[in-house]
């Protein structure tokens, strides 16, 4: 099994290492500091997040799971049979599994990822249980513009963005980025996502800053990162992991705290922090159900139908172009 995409072996790992370098560079001189949240998975940073989806106070997983689940054989009857499956942010490819259980003989699986261990691991699992399924992991950061292996176009495509990751990107960059899947998705592609609900705020906060400080441990490893992979000099006992619920912008925002007035050097770049000064993480966009579906119809997509759990915490959509 071989990562495929745009370049040849490696490169793809070595284009992300020089985002990395700039967009900390470049993110540690503005203001307010901010890291794209993309950095926070390597393969330390992917483990962790799996960690995450399997706690009590982290809602998300399990909810999208159980609406998945109940929702899959009408995704399967809208999709109809042969599909071609391309996820966007695969992770571990375990919610992938639903759909494939599901659909009438699905014909191939193409995850993208941006932590490439971690994608053909999930990818060897999977091509063991699947043996019929043609499985092309593609190596790459979907939030830039990215060549896929040309899709079979006589077969009905079908773009999978579980878990809410569409909040990390703001509602405009939301929109460009379904704009963007509709032209590598095609005409007639359907496409499922996964979107987070707005809640009460006691529920979102204990989802991101869980009682056993895993989602700490997670945003930390930020800075472990920049320690190891561009020569940085963080003391990881000097910053905190720190929540925000922004109410006015629909969004949780996770931050580090920098705890002390310190002097931090990065790849030979000194930065000065004052204590309490942040550096911002992550974004985490809730939506509502209407704003969603607007979004995607603005963006050329036509909701076709979407699911939610009982108590309205998350949202499944069907997409069609
Ligand atoms: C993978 C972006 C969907 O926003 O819930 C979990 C990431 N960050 N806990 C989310 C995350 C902290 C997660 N997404």
């Amino acid at each position: 099994l071989q990562a495929t995409g745009s370049a040849p072996a490696g490169h793809a790992e070595a284009a992300i290492h020089d985002d990395f370098r700039n967009a900390v560079l470049a993110g540690l001189a503005a203001r307010p500091r901010a890291i794209p949240a993309k950095f926070l998975y390597d393969a330390e940073g992917s483990r962790l997040f799996d960690a995450i989806t399997r706690l009590d106070d982290y809602y998300p997983t399990r909810t999208e799971l159980g609406i998945l689940e109940a929702c899959a054989p009408e995704i399967a009857r809208l999709a109809g049979p042969g599909a071609v499956l391309v996820e966007f942010g695969s992770g571990s490819s375990t919610k992938i599994r639903l759909l494939l259980d599901a659909l009438e003989e699905p014909a191939a699986y193409l995850p993208i990822d941006i932590s490439g261990e971690h994608l053909l691991r999930a990818c060897r699992a999977l091509a063991r249980d699947y043996p019929a399924l043609t499985v092309q992991p593609v190596v790459g950061d979907f939030t830039r513009s990215l060549s896929l292996p040309p899709l079979d176009r006589g077969r009905h495509v079908l773009g999978f963005f579980p878990g809410s990751t569409i909040g990390n990107f703001t509602p405009e960059e939301a929109g460009q980025f379904l704009g963007q899947a509709a032209l590598t998705l095609g005409p007639g592609a359907s496409f499922v996502l996964g979107v987070d609900l707005v809640k009460p705020a006691h529920i979102l906060r204990a989802a991101y800053d869980d009682a056993k400080g895993v989602t700490a441990a997670f945003n930390l490893n930020l800075l472990r990162r920049i320690n190891r992979e561009l020569g940085g000099t963080f003391d990881l006992a000097r910053f905190a992991h720190k929540i925000v619920w922004n109410e006015a912008l629909d969004r949780i925002e996770m931050h580090l705290e920098s705890l002390a007035d310190q002097t931090v050097s990065v790849a030979g770049t000194s930065f000065a922090f004052a204590a309490g000064e942040t550096i911002h993480t992550e974004n985490s966009y809730k939506y509502r159900l209407d704003a969603f579906t607007g979004l995607a119809f603005s963006a050329g997509w036509r909701p076709l139908a979407h699911w939610t759990d009982e108590q309205a915490l998350f949202s499944v959509h069907f997409l069609r172009r």
